[in-house]
């Protein structure tokens, strides 16, 4: 068992990340038998859920004329736009269903207003709209995280970093995820990782 100042957090395994998903990330569903083995390790276990509304503004179909994977400016900066994905209530948005949920201490749903995206489990791409995970978080003593999960280069690279910058100590299983890679941002995002000091693990 790890000390009690680790938490795993366990970023956004659903299904339309993984294989016959709206936004399927390659090779997503392979992850969880080691994501439910690092479970039983860790005493706090945090999951993050990707929770849109139909009308949200990084949904492509909500731009008409914009295609998935163009960029728009929003008053927050530059997004990228998606596939429709993760809809509230729906199939998509439901945790893979041989992840083992049930050891999970907390949930965190994020990216719900429909102006603005969310891709780190701590603050919206505003970079300053916390999610209350920070809090939970340090409220039980825990100052190292591990983390695993989908997709690699977008929301687990966002709350690796947000975490680096908060002041907890990082680590990242490569192993435990998978990224999605658009133009080379699956090894922009391990460099990045890199300099912000975050331990990568195989
Ligand atoms: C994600 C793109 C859009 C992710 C979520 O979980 O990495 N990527 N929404
Ligand atoms: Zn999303």
């Amino acid at each position: 068992m790890r000390p009690a100042n680790e938490a795993l957090i366990v970023i956004d395994v659903q299904n339309d990340f993984c294989t016959g998903g709206a936004l399927a990330v390659p090779g997503g569903e392979q992850i969880v038998p080691q994501i439910n083995a690092l479970l039983d390790e860790f005493q706090t276990r945090v999951l993050t859920q990707d929770w849109h509304p139909a009308d949200h503004a990084s949904f492509a179909v909500n731009h008409p004329g914009k295609q998935p994977h163009e960029v728009i400016e929003m008053p927050y900066g530059p997004q990228i736009l998606w596939p429709a994905h993760c809809v509230q209530g729906t199939r998509g948005a439901e945790f893979h269903p041989d992840l083992d949920i049930a050891k999970a201490d907390h949930i965190v749903q994020k990216g719900f207003r429909p102006e603005i995206d969310s891709y780190s489990a701590f603050f919206e791409n505003d970079h300053e709209t916390p999610t209350g995970l920070d809090d939970y978080l340090s409220a039980r003593g825990i100052d190292h995280l591990t983390m695993v999960g989908l997709a690699t280069d977008f929301c687990v690279l966002y709350s690796a970093l947000d975490a680096a910058r908060l002041g907890y100590a990082v680590t990242v299983i490569e192993g435990a995820c998978r990224g999605i890679d658009l133009h080379g941002s699956l090894e922009d995002a391990r460099q990045a990782m890199l300099d912000a000091n975050i331990v990568l693990e195989p």
